[in-house]
């Protein structure tokens, strides 16, 4: 990285008059704004590619081990902003546009948000490859670069409409082609053993072939020289060569169809969604990006001279979730067909390298492929996943002598190939994300491979990046916190704790509630100006931003306003101090549940916004187009951080964290990390509410959740389900379909009405404390000073250590 101190204003301005000038051929008064963000992006890439350059050359002079964080998705957001404050030049560089006449505000909208994940999963890589490097440790992300990131979600008349994302539309200036280190990923074909000269050889013959060509993107560290990679891979068709094989032997379509079906494989991220598993697309893209990314990992080592027997020694794959889980099997074909090694040595060799982090135990989520489309795509993997599995049950009937046991265990089963299984058998670390998630796992879920390989599951709590969710999204409270407890918690924020000195501070609490009114004014102005809505600065903001799922229970959310709006129908003097109630939420396209309760957060709005009888003490707002760059305006501005899923189905949750840093209080049911911020915070810092994961886990035993009879003694309850289906929300009858199937015929399987009484009082709860200012300054405090503990630096030291077994490098 150029050193620091030696950028100047100047140069800054003389690098962008010149990038312009080589770029497009204009000067500055020609230039649209687009063609001056990317100008100015490239030359702060230009910026840091020294530590790039620099980065790449210790690891590998140095032969040091680097992890590789094998993720179908990286929602990494906009980067221009987060690159300035890194290299510590973030108010050098709007100065230097100041007095060029450009608006800072205005380039950095210009950058499009790299919407390459879904949610939380994609998030976390984010989080956790910006601290690798703040970290000085060296670890890459490897991933797909999708041409469209999650669909845009428009909100029409109520209603989720996906529109596709062209993120890559204009050129993505942070990226950087590396043609020649593309690899090649066979598909199809057949996979045999035949003896070649009196030996067995396994032979793979008439497969077609996908060209993978690297895009790397330098993730550079917090005011160090560091700079990782993000290395995405795409899918172009490969014309080096026509499949001559195949065409002779009359395989016509198998030699054309690697061609016309290549680049779709890199051409779309899944929606997380159920009724969309099974996808052969889905399976080939894992296989694509998994393939690709050892094929360089092994390319690399062997450029190293390394002895791939130690490949331990090098290199630690780790796999996020179980869609990398190919790389298991990857792994062992690269070390036996390509460096010769034997079985048992290769697959003592690839457990020591891989890891693997479960991130829920929602059964649509577990990835299972029929054989059939598995054989026929992977023939060769599907061979080595055979034999895998024949010396696993092997190993596990010897233990237990019990074909129970095995059956449940076994990697293939019913048709079809468990992917958990494979990445549980072949990782000698299986990691949960929050402590109760971990324990459910152990107790639960995995309770056979707990008891099977002692110690392998273990927990790491998710974290995420104080560096984007305090010192990017919120200035003002950084600048504060700094004058109070000086600077430390930046390169180290578990020391956000000092702020506990000034609890009782009536000054410092003034402060800190003087900076959230002034984010809540600004969400406001960005509300009116979006929704055409007037919110009061001065309402409790109460925010649920996530992906919509029966689980996270947005319906609870729901219900809670009819009925806050029912009340104050029947009486105007109904004393509630005023709350605008903040939602923001894509539904997976073809999730109907989903996009149901989409519908009804815009219903509710359009009636109760417009309703004079209200006198503005309620409001709804839905923001539309939820993501990283949305996630980063509204929560610094909220007060209340909605975390009210059923008990025991949020892993972890990371939005918590990122609310709790900003200085939110929680409503939270013990699930996920909200039992951990409950461990920080105490009992009068939090709201808590609800079923306790244990009494869910016991309900879920033997499910017969009657609604229709806890309905019949709940005549409320029974009024708000009626307002559904009776016209009173001013839409038909039936628009409200897939909420009341829910309801009453899938018997609430998330209980929502089972926790709703306690839901409303754990709301009024939050009412009176927050009518106590001085009490809920003091809560919005600890909850900040506690917050260091969340951060991914403090997570991605602890994988270091336990898991992959890495140190920390000084560039
Ligand atoms: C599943 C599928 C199924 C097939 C189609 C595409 C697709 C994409 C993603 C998923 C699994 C999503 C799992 C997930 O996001 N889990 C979340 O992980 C967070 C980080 O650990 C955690 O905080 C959340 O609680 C957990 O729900």
């Amino acid at each position: 990285m150029e050193n620091i101190k030696s950028i100047t204003k100047e140069d800054i301005k003389e690098k962008l008059l010149n990038a312009l000038k080589g770029m497009y051929a204009k000067e500055l008064p020609d230039a649209t704004m687009n063609q001056k963000y990317e100008a100015f992006s490239k030359v702060i890439r230009d910026y840091i590619s020294e530590g790039w350059l620099e980065t790449n050359k210790q690891y590998r002079e140095k032969k040091v081990k680097q992890v590789y964080y094998l993720s179908m998705e990286f929602l990494i957001g906009k980067l221009l902003e987060r690159n300035l404050i890194n290299l510590g030049i973030r108010e050098l560089a709007k100065e230097a546009l100041a007095d060029m006449g450009i608006d800072f505000g205005e380039i950095v909208e210009e950058e499009p948000d790299a919407g390459l994940g879904n949610g939380g999963l994609g998030r976390l890589a984010a989080c956790f490859i910006d601290s690798l490097s703040s970290l000085e440790l060296p670890g890459h992300g490897c991933g797909i670069r999708y041409k469209y990131g999650l669909f845009r979600q428009e909100i029409k008349n109520g209603y989720q409409v996906e529109v596709p994302d062209l993120w890559l539309k204009e050129r993505y200036p942070w990226e950087v082609k590396k043609e020649n280190r593309g690899v090649k990923v066979r598909f199809g074909g057949d996979a045999y053993v035949a003896t070649v000269r009196g030996h067995l050889k396994v032979v793979h013959e008439n497969y077609y072939t996908v060209k993978a060509i690297p895009y790397d993107i330098p993730i550079s560290g917090y005011q160090n020289n560091t700079v990782n990679t993000l290395r995405l891979w795409s899918a172009e068709a490969d014309t080096d060569e026509f499949d001559f094989v195949n065409f002779n032997s009359g395989h016509y379509m198998q030699s054309v169809e690697g061609k016309y079906t290549a680049e779709l494989i890199s051409q779309v991220l899944y929606p997380d969604d159920s009724t969309e598993n099974g996808k052969q697309l889905r399976l080939k893209q894992e296989y694509f990006f998994v393939s690709s990314s050892l094929q360089a990992i092994f390319n690399y080592h062997r450029e190293l001279g390394i002895d791939f027997k130690r490949l331990d020694d090098y290199v630690a794959i780790h796999i996020n979730d179980t869609h990398p889980a190919l790389a298991v099997a990857e792994i062992m074909r690269l070390l036996i067909d390509e460096e010769g090694l034997k079985w048992e040595e290769a697959w003592e060799i690839t457990q020591k390298v891989c890891a693997y982090t479960n991130h829920t135990i929602m059964e649509e989520a577990l990835e299972k492929w029929p054989i059939q489309m598995f054989k026929k795509l992977l023939p060769r993997i599907y061979l080595i996943i055979e034999e895998i599995n024949r010396r696993f049950c092997q190993e596990v009937m010897n233990k237990y002598l019990n074909w129970n046991v095995v059956n449940r265990m076994s990697i293939i089963e019913e048709g079809l190939v468990r992917m958990a299984n494979l990445a549980i058998v072949g990782s000698h670390s299986v990691n949960g994300v929050a402590a109760l998630h971990t324990e459910i796992l152990q107790k639960k879920e995995l309770r056979d491979f707990h008891e099977f390989y002692p110690g392998k599951l273990n927990n790491k709590t998710n974290g995420i990046t104080h560096r984007r969710w305090l010192i990017k999204s919120n200035p003002a409270l950084s600048a504060m916190l700094d004058t109070h407890i000086g600077t430390d918690w930046r390169k180290d924020p578990v020391s956000l704790e000092k702020l506990m000195e000034f609890k009782e501070d009536h000054s410092v609490l003034k402060k800190l509630a003087k900076i959230k009114h002034e984010n809540k004014v600004e969400l406001a102005r960005y509300i009116k100006e979006k929704n055409g809505i007037e919110v009061d600065p001065n309402s409790i903001f109460d925010v649920q931003v996530k992906r919509v799922h029966g689980y996270k229970r947005q319906l609870l959310n729901c219900m809670h306003i009819l009925y806050l709006y029912k009340k104050l129908k029947k009486d105007k003097d109904f004393d509630i101090h005023p709350r605008t109630f903040i939602f923001g939420a894509k539904a997976a396209p073809a999730y109907y549940f989903a996009k149901n309760v989409i519908k009804l957060i815009n219903t509710l709005g359009e009636i109760i916004n417009n309703d004079p009888d209200i006198n503005d003490k309620l409001k709804v707002v839905f923001i539309e187009n939820y993501s990283v760059s949305k996630a980063e305006k509204i929560i610094p501005a909220a007060d209340v951080s909605e975390q009210i899923s059923t008990a025991s189905k949020e892993a972890s949750g990371t939005g918590n964290m990122k609310f709790m840093m900003n200085g939110a209080v929680t409503l939270a049911t013990l699930d996920g990390a909200n039992v951990e911020i409950h461990n920080l915070v105490g009992d009068d810092n939090i709201v808590l509410f609800g079923m306790t994961s244990d009494e869910v886990i016991s309900l879920y035993e033997n499910f017969q959740n009657d609604t229709h009879k806890f309905i019949e003694s709940n005549p409320e309850i029974a009024e708000l389900i009626a307002s559904f289906v009776d016209g009173s929300l001013g839409v038909v009858g039936s628009e409200f379909s897939d909420i009341c199937r829910y309801l009453l015929e899938e018997n609430d399987y998330f209980f929502v009405l089972k926790d709703f009484w306690a839901y409303v009082e754990a709301q009024n709860k939050i009412e009176e404390l927050y009518r106590d200012r001085e009490r809920w300054n003091e809560m919005c405090l600890v909850n900040i000073a506690k917050a260091g503990y969340f951060s991914s630096d403090n997570t991605i030291s602890k994988y270091a250590r336990d898991i992959w077994d890495i140190e920390r490098e000084s560039i």
